[in-house]
């Protein structure tokens, strides 16, 4: 049921790569230059991407383009509890952190970059909605590259569920998780690292000990300061239009992306090739 690329599976260093982000993330059709973009930055630190989604009956671990065209807004968003019935019923799948975790385990990546990990949403527990990315991180012997978590969630309360789990929670060259599109102002990092060998060296001796996943946060480089009022509009229009579940994340992203001009979604953009390009390092550190 799984396919890994040739290229992939000779690599010795390999960084996973999700799907959801590029069905759900962008306008149509930019989400695809947003995962090329990605594993050309895997590529130049030294290592190879394995872009991961679900066609034709077959988890594929290491798309091709022309496979990756295929992961338009109709894709399914694919969470760990979805990828055999995804495969089973033949549908495209775009798979979030979690389901490319899920993948990575098996197929033993140990290193992943995203946007922004999901997490626990604002107003807990009304609704009582926590991202599988969480659990599936903690049983997960991966480390995960992001800018934080998705912005549009209760920060402190996913860093709280974080440390419950035994998941490390790094911060790259910081001492507070990053807030996805601002840098600063978020919670407290359990520990800071200054390299990408140094990440490596410790995600080894946490799997040495039996330890699971591990969160790495990269501030982005162009932080935009200003968006929380925005962010707040849009979950208020959320709730207002009666969207819920797995549907909230993309209308608050094309929602930000609309009403702020186009820069949420350069941010966005770019912070997910800075961290695809940080996991590169890592992971070419280490092989
Ligand atoms: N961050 C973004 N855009 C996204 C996501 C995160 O800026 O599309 C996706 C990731 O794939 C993440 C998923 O794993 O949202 C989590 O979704 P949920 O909260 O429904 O579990
Ligand atoms: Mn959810």
């Amino acid at each position: 049921m799984i396919r890994i690329a040739d290229e992939v599976r000779e690599a010795s260093a390999v960084v996973a790569l999700e799907t959801t982000l590029v069905a759900h993330g962008f306008p149509p059709g930019e989400g695809v230059a947003v995962a090329l973009e990605s594993e050309r930055q895997v590529r130049s630190a030294g290592a190879v991407p394995a872009t991961i989604g679900v066609l034709d009956g077959e988890i594929v671990v290491g798309l091709t383009e022309e496979e990756l065209a295929r992961f338009t807004s109709a894709a399914r968003k694919v969470g760990p509890r979805d990828l055999a019935v995804c495969a089973a019923q033949g549908a495209v799948g775009a798979t979030t952190v979690g389901g490319t975790l899920a993948v990575a385990r098996i197929a033993g990546i140990r290193w992943l970059a995203t946007g922004g990990l999901g997490g626990v949403h604002r107003g807990f527990p009304d609704p009582p909605d926590v991202s599988a990315d969480l659990p599936q991180l903690a049983r997960t012997p991966a480390l995960v590259v992001s800018a934080g978590v998705k912005s549009l969630l209760d920060v402190p309360a996913t860093v709280e569920v974080l440390e419950s789990l035994g998941v490390p929670v790094l911060g790259f060259r910081v001492d507070t998780l990053p807030l996805f599109y601002a840098a600063a102002g978020g919670p407290p990092v359990s520990a800071r690292v200054e390299s990408a060998a140094e990440a490596a060296h410790i995600a080894r001796a946490h799997w040495e000990l039996g330890g699971g996943g591990l969160l790495l946060g990269r501030p982005p480089d162009e932080p935009l300061d200003d968006i929380e009022p925005l962010i707040e509009q849009a979950l208020r229009a959320a709730r207002e239009e009666g969207i819920a579940g797995p549907a909230v994340t993309p209308f608050v992203l094309s929602y930000l992306h609309r009403e702020s001009g186009g820069r949420t979604e350069r941010a966005n953009r770019d912070l997910i090739a800075q961290n695809a390009r940080l996991a590169g390092e890592i992971a070419a550190a280490t092989a």
